[in-house]
């Protein structure tokens, strides 16, 4: 047990700064007291759940939503808070000359505007000592025939092919797939094995991020994990949670089992390193935020604690028998077992309340915060 507690005592997730701010549907944003008026008070807040959960050090950035005047003044303010800048994230999703895509665009100099922006996240890395960059393309059409499917891959391949030229030591980026939205008909990358094969041609420092809300119903996520780990392509984790599509619910909470499976392939595969990058993806539309990213941090770590409890010799021997029923209830085992007792002790060996959620509601931060933001501005999307 005690490597098991070793193994979650070096578990580190990083929360996205955009979930602290006000977040919602086409719908409806429902602003919440309380909530966070510029980046600084996003890493203050995100500091807590680091505070309380002891595995969430790096804090997650979006440009422009995360724009400052002095990054390095930014990045010495989560130091300051105990937390460090972590994946920086582009935007080029909001502008009204991205209608028709951003460097997949028809149009060169609209190409051009939206390479310059991911080139300057990169400067952004360098200001804030982040190694990775986020990659996400709204871009695709809506109808047939709209454009070419082909020449907007080739746009595609041109501009990352630069980014991939700027990047300097010890930085990466990280490719994410989606299916579909905003896009109805063709995205340009709406899947793992698009983002895969333009990662492939351009070098190591090129991976792929598994968002889990990103996929048709009914893909197997642990599947596409397991196949990207063994190609040494899979960058990291966007995670969250959904019942029908980009629902960006809490990790775990729409479907724990697939969390699980996905984390036993992780861990199967050797991807329970540093070199992963376990990030939340979430936004919190009606539950509070912090007490949301608190409870999400755990959930992986929950799903996390199960597959490392996988009795793997068993496993092995069962499969290898072909007991069928054998080898699935070795892995039903760990899933069924209850790691909370498990959890509460290793939190108490960090010196951590064994009950987050309840340190937290009892810390009274909440109230301090909803007392102090009044007035300015509230963080959003600012779509
Ligand atoms: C796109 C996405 C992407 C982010 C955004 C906040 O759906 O998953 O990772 O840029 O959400
Ligand atoms: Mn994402």
């Amino acid at each position: 047990m005690s490597d098991i507690k070793a193994a979650l005592r070096g578990q580190r997730i990083e929360t996205p700064s955009w979930a602290y701010g006000n977040s919602g549907t086409r719908f409806k944003v429902f602003a919440q007291q309380g909530v966070p008026r510029d980046p600084y008070e996003k890493l203050a807040d995100a500091a807590q759940v680091h505070a309380f959960t002891g595995i969430a050090p790096t804090v997650a950035l979006h440009i422009p939503w995360d724009k400052v005047d002095d990054y390095a003044d930014l990045a010495r303010h989560a130091a300051e808070a105990g937390v460090r800048i972590g994946a920086i994230n582009s935007n080029v999703f909001q502008d009204d000359d991205y209608m028709l895509g951003s460097v997949t665009n028809p149009d060169p100099a609209v190409r051009r505007k939206a390479l310059d922006h991911l080139l300057e996240c990169v400067d952004i890395m360098d200001l804030t000592g982040s190694g990775t960059l986020k990659l996400w393309f709204s871009d695709g059409t809506n109808y047939p025939g709209q454009d070419d499917i082909r020449s907007r891959q080739d746009r595609l391949a041109e501009a990352l092919s630069a980014v991939y030229d700027r990047l300097g030591e010890g930085q990466r980026f990280l490719l994410e797939y989606k299916l579909f939205e905003p896009a109805f008909y063709a995205t340009d990358v709406p899947d793992w094995g698009t983002a895969y094969a333009h990662c492939v041609k351009l070098g190591p420092k090129a991976q792929v991020v598994v968002d889990t809300g990103h996929h048709a119903p009914g893909t197997n996520i642990e599947f596409i994990v397991a196949f990207l780990l063994r190609e040494g392509r899979l960058g990291g984790f966007d995670f969250n949670s959904r019942f029908y599509a980009d629902d960006d619910l809490m990790v775990g909470a729409a479907d724990p089992f697939q969390l699980f499976r996905i984390m036993y392939e992780v861990v199967r595969g050797g991807g329970f390193t540093p070199e992963i990058a376990f990030m939340l993806d979430q936004c919190h539309n009606i539950e509070p935020k912090i007490p949301g990213q608190i409870r999400s941090v755990m959930n992986v770590q929950e799903a996390t604690a199960k597959a490392l409890l996988v009795d793997a010799d068993a496993l092995a021997a069962a499969q290898t028998a072909g007991d069928v029923l054998g080898a699935n209830a070795v892995l039903m085992d760990a899933y069924n077992t209850d790691v909370r007792p498990l959890l509460a002790s290793l939190r108490e060996d960090m010196g951590l309340d064994p009950d987050p959620m309840k340190a937290y509601a009892r810390s009274g931060y909440s109230e301090k915060i909803r007392a102090e933001r009044v007035g300015g501005k509230q963080a959003g999307w600012g779509a």
